[in-house]
């Protein structure tokens, strides 16, 4: 089943965020403003759509949060559950529904799929070996087994990623494992579980219907996709051992749920039907029908599990229509860093909400302004108040508040005249936007189409500027005055149509200004001239600056997050008390560093040749993001020597290079205050 030539209807769906964080910038300028804003596009065009989104309330980082904070998986989802929806409400993202995975209707919903699979046989029913905690009783998923990286030695890995390295692990990869939950070395025990055949799959249709959307699937997703298919598919578990999920529907199999990423998409179709059910509509056309096209806006994490297991799981199944497209985005920084919930390095949008009432377009233009559509991008404070003054405040707010202001000055409030003189110059711009914006907001470039529309507003401003009425003499030259206004009226209404769907606000107080009806649609671009004595309502200020003490707040508030990591790197208990002994067992000695080069397809490590003054060795480190091989040889530095050796990529390794790490995560060699000859003891 391929793309619907001309589709019928839209079944858009934004991702549903885990309910166990608040939801920051970096998830609205990746998936819910660019979703928001074409589902607003395709409103514009008067397309059918349903815009579906809720909250993914599985998996096992919210039962660890959970257990963190002693209280149950249900309660804390139930507060980001409303916290998320709250804010998305607030925001004004425009779901038709908002719903959640805990819900009803979506267990019967999940479980209906995995009988269907089940009784087709699509599953392949395995016994595996998995981590068990035998003190808790109970098999330990992935994230609740810590070890060491075997790719860059940090020894809080969890069984399913390195976040240091970010190399995507299995427990069995793990160096030393131990239960998160008891501490103690887990052991391991058989288990069954049900998988997904997606090797089968790809062979039979997966890799062909890739193929076709080769061409109009975005370069980033198309990309993840073929690598992926490039390493082939295997076969995937979609059970787990945990009690906090999807129970799997069968007769005597207490304890196991379905795996979070089986039943998390499958959300998306449970909210459908609660928004039918309360409607009074037929869920299944915007599912089973060929005429309607689907399309998933996601973050880049979610690439993988949208555009080959979902499909793989919907194709299985049967009747159901597959994504048309994935539009997904790369990831948004902030202030040059990673954003992370964990450190607290995020713009909360309910803080946002809170801190700046009344100022949700702004944050949508910033946003839409600085989406990372093909590459990681940054969002800044500073930026943020440029983009508003400059942009906002002084080409797009200065030229409707000149429009207003001179009609009621000039002709009290009313449009002067309907025939009126275009000018070449500005239409010459609002043809672009009339002709390209609808073929950009279909090639996901909402950049680029935002940036067009605001080109209106300058050129409106330029023609002021060139035409300046002021100048001119109302008893004298009252028809030429006129015919400027009226024409500047015309932009200003255009202008709140084309930017309906980026600014919504804007465009309602300036339809507000204008007296002009709230709905409105595209075709409205091109008949959009005011009858001549059409009265206007009176000037309202569209942006405010933003003030310099506003920001500044903003960024002390997250250089507060950056200090209270620094105090808890400071204030990081001593470890155990070790013996004497025990710490003379360790060799440590003064090491020149000869040879360094890169590892390869390996971002972060360095291969290095370390002169011991006993032998010339190769030590693999995990510093290539803090050093340029050539400008570390001829460094003296620490070194472990009777570690024992560990083959990192392929490469054995023969002692560890110690390292001081500041509360930044930046690192430094720990070395000798002068030269010494290699080899010198460290006690
Ligand atoms: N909850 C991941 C995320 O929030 C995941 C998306 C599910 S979409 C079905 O990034
Ligand atoms: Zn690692």
């Amino acid at each position: 089943m391929n793309q619907p030539k001309h589709p019928k209807r839209y079944t858009v769906t934004a991702a549903l965020p885990y309910a166990n964080g608040p939801v920051h910038i970096g998830h609205l300028a990746g998936c819910y403003i660019p979703a928001d804003t074409y589902v607003r596009f395709l409103r514009l065009l008067g397309k059918e759509v349903l815009f579906i989104c809720g909250s993914d309330e599985h998996g096992v980082p919210i039962t660890l949060k959970a257990r963190d904070l002693g209280i149950s998986p249900q309660d804390v989802v139930d507060k980001y559950h409303k916290m998320m929806g709250d804010s998305f409400r607030e925001l004004g993202i425009s779901f038709d529904v908002y719903s959640r995975t805990s819900a009803p209707v979506h267990h019967e919903t999940a479980q209906e799929f995995f009988l269907n699979l089940y009784h087709k046989g699509e599953f392949v029913e395995q016994i595996t070996e998995q981590y068990y905690d035998e003190q808790e009783q109970t098999f330990l998923a992935d994230r609740y087994i810590v070890g060491t990286c075997p790719n860059c030695g940090n020894e809080n890995a969890y069984g399913d990623q390195c976040e240091k390295c970010g190399k995507s692990l299995s427990p069995s990869d793990l160096i030393q494992p131990r239960s998160r939950l008891s501490g103690l070395p887990p052991v391991k025990k058989q288990t069954k579980h049900w998988f997904l055949a997606l090797d089968r799959y790809q062979q039979t249709w997966i890799n062909e219907w890739m193929l076709t959307h080769k061409e109009d699937w975005k370069p980033n997703v198309y990309g993840q996709c073929k690598s992926w298919l490039d390493q082939g598919l295997q076969p995937r578990a979609i059970t787990r051992d945990l009690d906090w999920g999807v129970k799997v529907p069968l007769e005597g199999e207490d304890g196991k749920v379905l795996y979070v990423w089986f039943d998390a998409p499958i959300g998306y179709i449970s909210a459908t039907r609660e928004w039918a059910e309360k409607n009074g509509e037929d869920w299944e056309k915007w599912w089973k029908n060929e005429q309607s096209s689907l399309i998933h806006f996601i973050g880049k994490d979610n690439i993988v599990f949208h555009c080959i297991i979902f499909p793989a799981i919907l194709k299985a199944h049967g009747d159901f229509i597959l994504p048309d497209h994935v539009p997904a985005n790369e990831f948004l920084n902030l202030e040059g860093d990673k954003i992370s919930t964990s450190r607290n390095w995020a713009v909360w949008l309910h803080e946002y909400l809170q801190d700046f009432p009344g100022r949700r377009d702004e944050l949508r233009y910033v946003l839409t302004s600085i989406a990372p559509e093909t590459k990681d991008s940054d969002f800044s404070w500073k930026d943020y108040q440029a983009r508003v003054n400059n942009e906002l405040a002084d080409i797009l707010g200065n030229f409707v508040n000149r429009v207003m202001v001179l009609t009621h000055k000039y002709f009290g409030g009313k449009v002067p005249t309907s025939a009126f003189t275009p000018s070449a110059e500005v239409e010459d711009v609002a043809s672009q936007i009339f002709e390209k914006l609808p073929e950009q907001m279909d090639a996901w470039q909402f950049r680029q189409s935002l940036f067009d529309a605001l080109n209106l507003a300058r050129a409106g401003n330029k023609f002021l500027a060139d035409a300046q009425p002021w100048k001119l003499n109302l008893e004298t030259d009252r028809d030429q005055i006129a015919d400027i206004i009226a024409y500047s009226i015309d932009i200003v209404s255009r202008l709140s149509i084309a930017l309906s769907v980026f600014l919504p606000d804007t465009s309602a107080k300036i339809r507000r200004m204008l007296n002009l009806p709230e709905q409105f649609t595209w075709n409205d671009l091109l008949i959009a001239h005011l009858s001549e004595g059409h009265a206007l309502n009176a000037p309202e200020i569209l942006f405010r600056k933003i003030e310099d003490n506003e920001v500044d707040l903003q960024i002390a508030k997250l250089q507060a997050s950056k200090e209270a990591i620094k105090t808890t790197i400071q204030h990081k208990p001593v470890k155990d008390s070790i013996t004497y002994d025990e710490f003379m067992k360790m060799d440590i000695r003064v090491g020149t560093i000869l040879e360094a080069e890169r590892v390869p397809k390996a971002d972060k490590l360095l291969k290095l040749l370390v002169d011991t003054g006993i032998d010339k060795r190769t030590v693999v480190s995990g510093i290539a993001e803090h050093f340029a091989p050539e400008a570390i040889i001829g460094q003296q530095v620490s070194i472990l020597l009777n570690l024992e050796p560990r083959k990192i990529r392929g490469i054995e390794s023969q002692g560890m290079i110690l390292m001081a790490e500041d509360a930044e995560g930046k690192l430094r060699f720990v070395q000798p205050n002068e030269p010494v000859n290699p080899g010198s003891e460290i006690r």
